[in-house]
């Protein structure tokens, strides 16, 4: 921390008036009409729509406005009063699309026709749905249904997602891979291992509990900002926050509450950590591992274990103990990158505290052994007994804001997590007992030719996967692409054979169906489901519910069953809630009645009764097979590369160039490294440079243009934005267990 004045950074604080401008900057005029403003109002509040930002849990006692900076950005970005018109795509060739940047590409505003792609013009022309329906399911009716994929990008609702997975079956695969494959899916491998629960054990009333959290890689004043208020109230009340991050993330060292008139004013907010510590990229496993030395060295002397849990709860102690005495405390330092006793200083919070909370995000999930930083976060948490009791648990934050609930109602491609024997009874039809792909294997396998459609239910595939080079020329070779969205982005631009783009209706828009306007539902990051109610008027009269375009899809593709009921399914939304509830009974008990319990209904997890699905049947502790999460050993002029997200993006989605928490403006071409780095590469502030990959592997990727910018940051990494970034990233180099892309240490070089 010692460089802070030489490098660009943000003096106030996350929230405050910075988050008013952040939205005034890029909406302008469209952001104080009473319509938005009403919209707004009505946002993750019982009754009202769910914002379609981030999965952070809505609570039942919601504020006035109950909605971030980051929230508002989203809906006013769906409410935009741009078009995206035919005529729009009569103007310009995909080629020419294909040079523009992901801001201009999404600022044409809506989509409002569907379209299929004229390879003659080399252009997207208009269609009618009954003409693209039927198209696609000729196209896949010809091919072999395990070569297609059906992806989902974490956003739609339970009822679509459900149908969804129950048209790949009944067509034949179980290709279903979501965003949760480049995202938290090493929680869904790697916490199951240990606890037997793919999701985290916390409820909102264990905030209210605690008396230490300790964060890992999550930035929460940019990616989950209304868990901000939860914690600053935790602090107020004397909990302790222990940060893990090599980055000083504004919003985990100070946030002012725009709710409170009174912060606004003064501009005087509230210390959110009370230690921050700048871990270096993968070094959270030697982190960890120097705290519970600390915690079992004090433990010879104090009673500071929790035996009786460790007794009955949990198996192999033994070993992770033996583990834990072997780790010198030279190695931990260096590979952690932080001294000694900043991590018992650490670990004394921890030992202090009788309610602990452990926190992660990307900075955890995207490496290349970032199971095995779950796994070692948990360790920690069992020493004290700190799962499956008030106010203590992990807690993983999740991204997309259904991107959980998908996985629930059956968006899987293992299908070992699939009810399938209740699907083949309850439809009479045999489902694919085969795993399908993740989204890393259906790279390899569009790369490799066995992939030939790729149905995609929102997001941006192409532009957030590894590898874009190889994967942009190998995507064109596929027979058949279609892509479900709202807005134009490039995954639209590089197309199969046969393309298809269909818009659909946002989540703030009112969804009528033939029984009147639908209600759908979602689950959060703390496996509350809620229901949201659309309002607005569609942005076109052109636009279907994701729903009506699976069922429209699914009609014509797969042979008619009388137990499977399309037109009924997509007339009254309520009935697809019946089947979710019929198909899991222990989690959506009274699905139709509960939808609207105000905080969302809970739907349970047995971790946190202490009922472990692991193997043992008990908590697993795990050693470690290394220090680091990193996948490939430092070398001379290799850098570790943190891909991060900008406080003016969602994903791919690129508001604006403001990443005004981290104090950099006006561009996202930057390369962050600190002062003494920058010294010893012997460059300079300012100067232009290339990073190439450094992964071994002989294969030659590099993104330049990028501006050398001092930035506060460990040694030995360097920080870039995604998604500019991606094709830095070897498709090979991801989470061991789960196959998560490491986006978090990618092995580059700077070339000046
Ligand atoms: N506004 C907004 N909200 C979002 C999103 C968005 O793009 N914009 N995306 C949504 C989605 S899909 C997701 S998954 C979440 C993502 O939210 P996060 O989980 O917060 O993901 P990132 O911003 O990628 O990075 C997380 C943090 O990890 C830190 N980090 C990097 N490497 C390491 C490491 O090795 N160790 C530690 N301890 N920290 C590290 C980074 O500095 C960064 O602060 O947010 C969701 N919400
Ligand atoms: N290098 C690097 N790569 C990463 C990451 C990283 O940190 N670093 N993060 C990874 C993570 S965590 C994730 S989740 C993925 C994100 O990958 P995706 O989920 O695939 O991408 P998004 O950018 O969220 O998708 C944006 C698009 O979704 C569409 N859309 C928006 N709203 C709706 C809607 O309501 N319905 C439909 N049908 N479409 C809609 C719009 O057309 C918009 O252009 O990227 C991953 N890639
Ligand atoms: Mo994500």
């Amino acid at each position: 921390m010692s460089d802070q004045d030489e490098t660009v950074h943000y003096d106030g604080p996350s929230g405050g008036w910075g988050s008013l401008r952040g939205i005034t900057r890029i909406f302008g005029k469209e952001w104080d009409s009473p319509a938005v403003l009403d919209t707004l109002r009505r946002q993750n509040k019982p009754g009202g729509f769910m914002c379609t930002s981030c999965a952070w849990t809505k609570p039942a006692n919601p504020h006035t406005f109950e909605f971030c900076e980051n929230g508002a950005k989203a809906t006013l970005w769906e409410l935009t009063s741009r078009r995206c018109t035919p005529e729009f795509f009569a103007g310009h060739t995909v080629s020419e699309l294909r040079e523009w940047n992901d801001h201009d590409l999404e600022q044409t505003g809506r989509l409002t026709h569907p379209m299929r792609y004229d390879p003659a013009t080399d252009r997207y022309v208009e269609t009618s749905w009954a003409d693209a329906f039927a198209e696609i399911g000729k196209e896949l009716q010809r091919l072999d249904p395990k070569s297609a994929v059906f992806y989902a990008s974490g956003r739609a609702s339970l009822e679509t997602s459900y149908l969804y997975a129950l048209y790949a079956r009944l067509y034949g695969h179980n290709n279903l891979p979501d965003s949760s494959n480049m995202c938290h899916e090493t929680t869904s491998v790697g916490l199951k291992k240990v606890t037997g629960s793919p999701v985290g054990t916390c409820v909102l009333s264990d905030f209210e509990k605690c008396d230490a959290i300790f964060f890992f890689g999550q930035n929460t004043g940019t990616n989950s900002p209304r868990f901000l208020h939860p914690l600053q109230e935790a602090v107020k009340r004397g909990c302790k926050i222990v940060t893990f991050n090599p980055v000083r993330e504004k919003g985990l060292v100070e946030f002012v509450n725009p709710q409170s008139p009174t912060e606004m004013l003064t501009g005087k907010g509230t210390e959110i950590s009370c230690q921050y510590h700048q871990v270096r990229p993968g070094g959270d496993i030697a982190a960890v591992m120097g705290m519970c030395k600390h915690v079992l060295a004090r433990s010879e002397s104090e009673d500071l274990l929790d035996s009786a849990f460790l007794e009955q709860h949990t198996n192999g102690f033994d070993a992770f103990k033996a583990s834990v005495e072997a780790a010198s405390w030279d190695e931990i330092e260096d590979e952690s990158g932080l001294s000694r006793a900043d991590l018992e200083a650490a670990a004394d919070v921890y030992c202090n505290a009788k309610r602990v909370i452990g926190i992660y995000g990307m900075g955890v999930t995207q490496h290349v052994h970032g199971s095995q930083t779950i796994g070692m976060i948990v360790n920690m948490l069992l020493l004290r007994g700190n799962i499956g009791r008030e106010g203590a648990g992990i807690s993983p934050v999740r991204g997309h804001s259904n991107v959980q609930g998908q996985r629930t109602v059956g968006i899987s491609e293992k299908p070992e997590l699939v009810p399938l024997d209740f699907l083949a009874e309850r439809f009479d039809f045999s489902p694919p007992r085969e795993k399908g792909r993740t989204t890393v294997e259906v790279c390899e396998d569009i790369i490799g030719g066995s992939v030939r459609a790729f149905v995609g239910l929102g997001g941006n595939f192409v532009r957030a996967i590894p590898e874009r080079e190889r994967m942009e020329a190998a995507w064109q070779k596929m027979r058949l692409t279609v892509q479900i969205a709202t807005k134009l982005n490039r995954s639209h631009l590089i197309n199969g054979e046969v393309a298809y783009l269909l818009p659909c209706l946002g989540r703030s828009e009112e969804d009528m169906q033939a029984r009147g306007p639908q209600t759908v539902t979602m689950e959060d990051s703390l496996s509350c489901i809620h229901g949201s109610v659309g309002k607005r008027k569609p942005a076109s009269e052109h636009l279907l519910s994701e729903s009506a375009i699976i069922a429209g899809m699914a009609k014509a593709t797969v042979p008619p069953n009388p137990k499977v009921k399309w037109d009924e399914w997509v007339d009254d939304y309520s009935r697809v809630r019946d089947l979710i509830e019929e198909t899991y009974p222990d989690k959506f008990e009274k699905f139709n009645e509960r939808m609207f319990t105000p905080g969302g209904f809970y739907k349970g997890n047995k971790a946190r009764e202490r009922i472990w699905k692991t193997e043992s049947g008990r908590a697993e502790f795990t050693v470690p097979d290394k220090l680091n999460a990193v996948g490939l050993a430092d070398k001379q002029g290799r850098y570790r590369l943190i891909t991060m997200r900008s406080n003016d993006q969602f994903n791919t989605t690129i508001y604006g160039y403001s990443d005004r928490l981290r104090g950099i403006e006006g561009t996202r071409d930057v390369l962050l490294m600190s002062p003494e780095e920058i010294r010893a590469a012997g460059l300079s502030e300012g100067q232009v440079v290339s990073l190439v990959s450094d992964a071994d592997d002989g294969v030659h990727r590099e993104v330049g243009g990028l501006v050398v910018t001092p930035f506060s940051l460990p040694r030995g990494c360097v920080g870039a934005y995604y998604p500019e970034t991606n094709p830095l990233v070897p498709l090979w180099y991801h989470d061991q267990l789960s196959k998560t892309p490491a986006s978090k240490a990618v092995p580059v070089r700077i070339v000046a």
